[in-house]
């Protein structure tokens, strides 16, 4: 009777390790571009803070006009502080090494995108022409897994 319990205990706790080397689940994020009203533009992450592992972003354009994207890197400067051409008005993309994300998202457009982030501090910004510099950018906050 005792031997069985034990038993039972014992392979309760193997189902339990199994379980949790299975693949787990996406976090998911939501993810408005927008360039409307009095507000300006914008980017913004809901939630900003998410375990390590795979993330299903949601990305929507809420614009009625412009074109946006939704870059990602990991970065752990300042928000304003990426490589910057003057020029182009544009983040220097190839001067980023992780860079991950979905360009140019038509107006109105929403789609998902699923990428697997380590722990760190990341930035999500838009690399349309003056964008990155008129505030669509966002830090999101990667936590080691449970
Ligand atoms: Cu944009």
């Amino acid at each position: 009777m005792k031997r069985n319990a034990l038993q039972a205990a014992m392979t309760a706790g193997l189902l339990a390790v199994s379980t949790g080397a299975l693949p787990a689940e996406p976090s998911t994020v939501t993810v408005h571009l927008s360039d409307g009203g009095s507000k300006g533009m914008s980017l913004t992450l809901v939630p900003s803070t998410i375990p390590a592992g795979p993330v299903e972003f949601t990305i929507t354009n809420e614009s009625h006009t412009l074109k946006h994207e939704f870059m990602v890197l990991p970065w752990s400067g300042a928000g304003t502080a990426l490589p910057y051409d003057q020029k182009t008005q544009q983040v220097k993309e190839a001067r980023l090494g992780d860079l991950q994300g979905v360009e140019d998202l038509n107006p109105r457009e929403t789609v998902t995108a699923r990428f697997v982030l380590k722990p760190g501090r990341y930035i999500a910004f838009c690399n349309e022409p003056g964008h990155y510099r008129d505030a669509m950018r966002a830090t999101l906050v990667v936590d080691a897994a449970k």
